[in-house]
């Protein structure tokens, strides 16, 4: 069978002039996470334009996973944990890039999550990669169910940004537009995005030496059975964005060598999770309860989670296929 759903459902368009801004599109929202949102677009604009000064490589330390960074890495993670805090609106910053967490400011109204740069690994390779936040209103640790909105960016070939709320109105992206003056802003490209029903891709991590057989079974079968296509880019938030558009499923599994996965919970999942879920999709941990990653109670905020994403058939076949 060939694959025959690989145009994705909303697309990368340039947008018009009479676009809804993001500043525009927020105002439905309390004004103190309208306004983290917004400075979180406008941070990410100014961190553009000073990539390049940061290439070339690592950065000669190692972050608490054990995992070397790359300069661009660090770089990213102080320049957005300083540009959050100068914001007033941040009490405490997680982030995958920090030993502890920073805490700033007793009285501010949230607590956030950061991965400053999800997919380090492309950078040599001019490839995609992003960061993701997630946004709570309560202390940390807490089930992802809690999360006030989540929030990734993703620098492809243009810059877009991608944001849901708790019990608002679906996902939406944005991408920077620049206007005839020349002054940068992100116009609505997509509104309330929904995954579309039959998938078209699909992307898993790990060495599939080490896969789970039922598990391997179940990807030959989206290639075999349902026709998707494989695309994995190394970026959670690249390969996230293919399946918000296009349909399908991701994963970076629990395996022999890995049993509780790659991913770390808090930083990469529960905000993905939760925008996947707002997009009708479903995600999963792999627990034997079948519990969605947002359900998933762990209270070590650097932990790490396997992590199955996408279309939910394809989610609540893969965990029938996983019991047999
Ligand atoms: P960081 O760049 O934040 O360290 O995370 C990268 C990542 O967790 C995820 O974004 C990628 O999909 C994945 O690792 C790539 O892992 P492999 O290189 O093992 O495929």
């Amino acid at each position: 069978m060939s694959a025959k759903n690989t145009s994705p459902n909303s697309s990368l368009r340039s947008p018009n002039s009479a676009a809804v801004t993001l500043h525009g599109h927020l105002q439905s929202l309390p004004s103190d996470l309208a306004k983290l949102i917004e400075s979180f677009g406008l941070i990410s604009l100014d961190m553009q334009t000073q990539f390049p000064k940061y290439l070339g490589g690592s950065s000669g330390d190692k972050n608490k996973y054990g995992e070397a960074t790359a300069k661009l890495d660090n770089w990213a993670n102080g320049y957005m944990c300083d540009a959050l805090i100068k914001t007033g609106l941040v009490r405490t910053i997680h982030s995958e890039e920090l030993r502890e967490p920073l805490y700033h400011n007793d009285t501010a109204p949230f607590v956030v999550t950061l991965d400053p740069l999800d997919g380090s690994s492309n950078i040599g390779t001019n490839n995609p990669f992003g960061i993701i936040l997630g946004i709570y209103r309560d202390d940390l640790p807490q089930v992802g169910r809690k999360l006030e909105a989540a929030v990734y960016k993703l620098y492809g070939p243009v810059n877009t940004l991608v944001y849901s709320v708790s019990g608002g109105d679906g996902v939406h992206e944005f991408v920077k537009h620049y206007h005839a003056d020349g002054h940068a802003e992100f116009l609505l490209l997509n509104k309330n995005i929904k995954l579309p029903k039959k998938g078209g891709v699909f992307g898993i991590g790990a060495n599939p030496a080490d896969w789970n057989p039922r598990f391997a079974a179940f990807a030959q079968g989206l290639h075999a059975k349902d026709g998707l296509k494989t695309r994995y880019s190394g970026s959670f938030v690249a390969d996230f964005s293919q399946v918000l558009h296009m349909g399908g499923f991701f994963s970076y599994p629990a395996t022999k060598k890995i049993p509780d996965g790659k991913f770390r919970l808090y930083y990469e999942c529960i905000p993905l999770s939760f925008l996947c879920e707002e997009a009708g999709g479903a995600s999963w941990d792999g627990s034997a309860s079948g519990d969605s990653v947002l359900d998933r109670i762990d209270n070590d905020v650097d932990a790490r989670t396997p992590v199955y994403l996408g279309n939910k058939e394809l989610i609540d076949r893969l965990k029938k296929e996983m019991r047999k």
